[in-house]
């Protein structure tokens, strides 16, 4: 995600959207990813067997400056199975 026009940092509580498609959350970690390499883990392999993640994380990125492209990244102890994910701000 790339954010562009905004001056200062971001906000304190920063909405981020999660949806993430898979049999067995208590595979993955699900990170977002700062413009300058900081990360703010969202998930980490809690739920277990549970289906997917649905889910709106709010993240304290008052250090970070609004602008510039950041990321979200998921990981999986079992890459056979591998995550599909979209994250929106
Ligand atoms: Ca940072």
């Amino acid at each position: 995600m790339t954010v562009s026009g905004v001056t200062g940092n971001a906000p304190s509580n920063l909405s981020v959207g999660v949806d993430i498609v898979h049999t067995w959350i208590g595979d993955l970690v699900v990170d977002l990813i700062a413009p300058d390499g900081s990360v703010y883990n969202l998930h980490n392999r809690t739920g277990s067997s549970a289906d997917n993640i649905q889910q709106t994380y709010t993240v304290n990125a008052s250090s970070e400056v609004a602008n510039g492209a950041g990321s979200c990244a998921s990981r999986t102890r079992r890459p056979r199975t591998p995550a599909t994910s979209t994250a929106s701000s």
